[in-house]
């Protein structure tokens, strides 16, 4: 069984048991001019993540296993964002890649680079958490995956609530340092501390050339 040097301590994964999540890397949150900048945000500290987790997931196409992408947004109505959120400003209004996190819009969908193919999950929510009034929890128990590789932006939030959650449920998360982001350096780190902290507290952290190379070994001995 595929093993990853991980914190605190190895992570092993049947992969035929785990799944990739690729959180929210829309154009909105990673791209100059998008809502991220806009709100005074260094989009460099999210875009640096596009190149390792493109690697990664040409990795985990070859082994033929499951891929579900998240996308933060709302109907174009609203009327799935709370007033809380609405009141909080941005989703919705006008940006430079169209109405700020609303769905169909082009700053709303995911990068270029990791652009979700035919057969790969895209799961619409409306929340941080991935689970939170989303079908992500039946095509889990769909594809019978007790283990997530976590990957995406940003880290302290939709990564975290996500994990959170995850791990709540059952599912034991490895968190990519490489491949998550945080518009801020000290919560990126600290953000990473908190997964791996107390004996893995609510999951595990490495980075993605280890599991990589974890697939690899794992597909040579079939
Ligand atoms: N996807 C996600 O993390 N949504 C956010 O709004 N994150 C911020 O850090 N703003």
């Amino acid at each position: 069984m595929p093993s990853v040097d991980a914190l605190p301590h190895t992570f092993t994964f049947d992969p035929d048991k785990t799944a990739l999540l690729v959180i929210d890397m829309q154009r909105d949150f990673l791209l100059p001019g998008g809502f991220g900048e806009s709100l005074g945000n260094d989009f460099a500290q999210l875009s640096r993540t596009i190149e390792p987790l493109s690697a990664l997931l040409t990795a985990w196409r070859a082994a033929s296993l499951p891929i579900i992408h998240t996308r933060e947004g709302h109907l174009p109505d609203l009327s799935d964002c709370p007033p809380s959120k609405l009141a909080r400003g941005g989703i919705g209004e006008q940006g430079a890649f169209g109405r700020i996190l609303v769905r169909g819009e082009y700053g709303h969908d995911i990068v270029d680079e990791l652009a979700p193919l035919d057969g790969e999950f895209v799961v619409d929510k409306p929340g941080k958490g991935a689970f939170y009034a989303t079908e992500l929890s039946d095509i889990l128990d769909k594809l019978q995956v007790q283990k997530l590789v976590v990957t995406g932006v940003t880290t302290e939030v939709c990564v975290h609530t996500t994990v959170r959650e995850a791990n709540d449920r059952g599912y034991d998360c490895l968190v990519l340092s490489d491949c998550v982001g945080s518009y801020f350096p000290e919560f990126q780190r600290v953000g990473l501390e908190m997964i791996a902290a107390q004996g893995g507290i609510f999951g595990w952290v490495a980075d993605s050339p280890s599991v990589i190379a974890a697939l690899a070994a794992s597909q040579e001995q079939k």
